[in-house]
């Protein structure tokens, strides 16, 4: 049956036990979850494959413009109910698995959380590959093939102790190894001249072999390729060694060459500027590049016609490196002029950028990326001049300050830029790219990041989506702005009451997974408010714990009055070498052991920091949430994703003006959002007072007594001075200006309470945030990209 799609419960129920006799090699008695959830992916698979082979047969007989993802990161997440869901086979799946005595939840939670990336960044690669597939637009994602993925969090005493990360442990169903497809890829060396031409020569050689993975739209219409690359070694094996009994010398290619994909590094990691990291970077661009041109050169004989044919989006500045080596080989290897080659190049390459931190922003050492590559820094160098000859009054530089600046290389080399919210990319003009922006006015666009209805919506939340296919249809999987059909309903009787009863549902749900998966029960009555995102001091998971302890102490105060209860609930994971996050995590656990224990405040106070947070957990925490927290400091969150995803399953955000919270505001309504802080100038305004924090906390005694409480040891008895160190941070320095928004949080916090009294009143403001939110699809983001930057078009009739 293999290759053959499924029809009917009867035919999925056959290929069902076709896998798991002639794949798996199992009998149905003996067969264990994992025996049958490779059975089901097997079968699923097939029905993909038929798809996924229409699909690029199409995409070869039309030779469009096909568009390239390049992205160090995928957070894929599970695969299997998305290509269930996708073909709209999840009946036939659950009555074949059924026939057998199976339990489809528990199969389809057997799957490993392909954690390919660190956040929002990656996360948004993986919706793009989705909404890509959905549309049509005939598209490749590239990016690395992470033996181990982002680290497992686990907590000992509430700190976080990481664990390797394994999901290629057992054998992963999805991928299709392409031994043929396999590009070598040099280091280092020397550049020489040899007859007019310039040839780099490098001393240190490597392979890059594909594995592809398909990726089903929407109702299986279109599919398309994640190709990742895994680092082998050009001769793994060395028998002479071998036989002189060095036998670990003997594998040493292979093991170093393995190494470049074996990790993810992880995002503000302090090792992250280490020579595995930029050659990572080399490595999957420059195979990348070579595989579109090969693709290319088997239908063109004439190069200028690449950028018809080839759009290339580089997502952040990760695989900027493309850009001059796609220059490289046009002019070293090709041989077109500098000028014509840099052309050709324009106007295949674009780029994402993802934030304005200035920490944040790529550069790299000149010597380290000398000595890696040293012909691109002559290449990076001419670019310079270039730019330099066509404005000479220009004072940037790709290359300068003894670095290479991969943000301004990107900048001069793509044809379109963007920003990924409208904040953003006005800021971008206005700070990073002032200068680049002044002398190229029309290559800054903005694209407002998006997320796929399909999983964040339609899988995630089966119980809402029910709801609103009963009262407007289905075609809301595909076009997302029909939830605004939703609009009328929410005025008639008794569809609020559903609503509700939805969202009580999916916080039972909740409840019973945190009591099995943790042994804490949590009260299911309460408001659900919801922190999950990266640590990080910007996005203020500090500035939530110290208004909670604020709050803990009034409620101690006076535990008899009417409060409003609570469970906060946090998830997250800090890079391995950022300490203050860590030590953030650990206040949060430390505090939560006390709260949680005080029996005059438990039954209206919960606080839970739940480990390793990860996809698959937050498909969990969404659907159950009451309050969406989005309180990064005004201009440092690019856009954020997780705040649409949120509004989409029927949260309220308090949030500041910041990212796309912005025009989820605008969209949802003024009314139906509980704003707060700071805006992004205002911000900029107030760092210029010396005193800024010191003031705020004269200004403000329920802040003063909560720092007092971190100072006091009250959390770390046994360690008293545990979190000094952050109530003097926020004290003495405070860049990202907690103390200075924490009243008005607080103010807004008691707001949401006032709110939550009323049930009405908060699931009306709820159902409106679900119906407005049609726009953060990535769909819509995708048709923006195709539009504005790639000009491509799908192909889907
Ligand atoms: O990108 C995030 C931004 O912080 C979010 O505001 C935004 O919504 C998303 C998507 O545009 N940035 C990241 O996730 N960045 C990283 O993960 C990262 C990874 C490696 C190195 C540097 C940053």
């Amino acid at each position: 049956m293999a290759g053959k799609a499924p029809t009917s419960s009867q035919d999925f129920r056959h290929a069902l036990l076709q896998h798991l006799t002639y794949t798996m090699g199992k009998d149905p008695e003996h067969a264990q979850f994992f025996d049958w959830r490779m059975a089901l992916s097997h079968a699923v698979r097939d029905r993909i494959v038929d798809h996924w082979v229409a699909s690029t047969r199409k995409t070869y007989e039309q030779d469009g413009k096909r568009v390239y993802y390049l992205s160090m990161e995928f957070l894929i997440g599970r695969l299997l109910e998305d290509g269930i869901v996708n073909l709209g086979l999840a009946e036939e799946a659950k009555e074949a698995l059924d026939s057998f005595g199976q339990d489809y939840r528990t199969i389809l939670m057997d799957e490993p959380d392909a954690a390919l990336g660190n956040g929002g960044l990656g996360r948004l690669a993986a919706c793009f590959l989705d909404s890509l597939s959905t549309i049509g637009c005939p598209a490749y994602g590239y990016g690395i093939r992470y033996e181990n993925g982002l680290f497992k969090q686990s907590f000992v005493d509430g700190r976080q102790v990481e664990a390797a990360e394994t999901w290629l442990q057992e054998p992963h169903p999805w991928e299709f190894e392409r031994p043929e497809v396999r590009f070598t890829l040099g280091f280092g060396g020397d550049v020489i001249s040899e007859n007019g031409k310039t040839i780099w020569k490098p001393s240190e050689l490597i392979q890059a072999e594909a594995f592809d993975t398909p990726i089903v739209g929407w109702q299986g219409r279109w599919a398309n390729t994640l190709r990742l690359w895994a680092g082998r070694a050009v001769d793994p094996f060395d028998l002479g060694l071998f036989n002189s009994g060095d036998f670990a010398a003997a594998s040493e290619h292979e093991a170093l060459a393995r190494s470049i994909s074996r990790v993810l590094y992880p995002e503000d990691s302090n090792e992250a500027g280490k020579e595995l990291r930029l050659k990572q970077e080399y490595f999957f661009s420059a195979a990348s590049i070579r595989d579109i041109l090969r693709r290319f050169d088997s239908k063109h004989d004439d190069i200028r016609l690449l950028p018809t044919k080839v759009a290339i989006q580089s997502n952040d500045t990760h695989p900027a490196i493309a850009g001059p080596e796609l220059l490289r080989i046009l002019h070293d290897e090709r041989g077109l002029s500098f000028e014509e080659a840099f052309d050709i190049t324009h106007h295949c390459m674009n780029y994402t950028n993802h934030t304005l931190l200035p920490e944040a922003l790529e550069r790299w050492d000149e010597r380290l990326f000398g000595r890696l590559l040293p012909r691109h820094l002559q290449i990076i160098d001419r670019i310079d001049d270039a730019h330099y000859k066509a404005h000479p009054h220009r004072t940037l530089s790709a290359r300068s300050d003894g670095q290479v600046k991969m943000g301004e290389l990107s900048f001069m080399v793509s044809n379109r830029v963007n920003g990924v919210s409208a904040l953003h990319t006005d800021l971008m003009k206005k700070t990073v790219f002032k200068e680049l922006n002044a002398l190229h006015p029309e290559r800054i666009v903005n694209e407002t990041n998006g997320v796929t209805p399909r999983r964040w919506l339609h899988s995630c939340n089966p119980k809402l989506s029910s709801l609103i296919t009963e009262t407007i249809g289905d075609e809301w999987v595909a076009d997302l702005e029909q939830l605004k059909k939703l609009e009328p309903a929410i005025e008639e009787a008794g569809w609020l009451e559903r609503f509700t009863q939805v969202k009580t549902d999916n916080k039972a749900a909740l409840c019973d997974y945190v009591s099995k998966a943790h042994g804490i029960n949590l009260n299911p009555e309460a408001m659900f408010d919801i922190q999950i995102k990266r640590m990080h001091e910007y996005k203020r998971q500090h500035l939530n714990i110290l208004e909670t302890i604020a709050h803990w102490l009034e409620i101690k105060d006076n535990p008899s009055a009417d409060w409003v209860p609570r469970v906060k609930l946090f998830a997250g994971k800090a890079a391995q070498g950022y300490y203050f996050a860590k030590d953030i995590i650990r206040l949060i656990n430390d505090f939560a052991k006390v709260a949680n224990a005080d029996v005059d405040t438990r039954d209206v106070l919960q606080v839970v920091f739940l480990p390793n947070y990860n996809v698959t957990l937050a498909e969990r925490l969404i659907p159950a949430a009451d309050l969406s927290e989005q309180i990064s400091t005004a201009g440092k969150e690019a856009s954020g994703t997780g705040n649409m995803k949120f509004a989409l399953n029927g949260a309220l955000t308090i949030g500041t003006l910041d990212g796309a919270n912005v025009e989820i505001r605008e969209q949802v309504g003024a009314d139906n959002f509980f704003l707060f802080g700071m805006l992004a100038d205002e911000v900029m305004q107030r760092r210029m007072m010396h005193d800024h924090a010191q003031q705020a906390i004269n200004a403000d005694p329920r802040l003063a007594r909560a720092l007092d409480a971190l100072r006091s040891g009250r959390f770390s008895p046994e360690d008293p001075g545990r979190y000094t160190h952050i109530a003097d941070n926020l004290t003495w320095s405070d860049y990202f200006l907690v103390c200075s928004d924490f009243t008005d949080y607080w103010r807004a916090q008691r707001e949401v309470d006032q709110v939550y009294t009323e049930p009405q009143k908060w699931a009306k403001m709820a159902a409106l945030n679900v119906a407005r939110s049609g726009w953060f699809s990535s769909d819509r983001t995708i048709r923006g990209y195709m539009c504005d930057i790639w000009e491509a078009k799908s192909l889907i009739p």
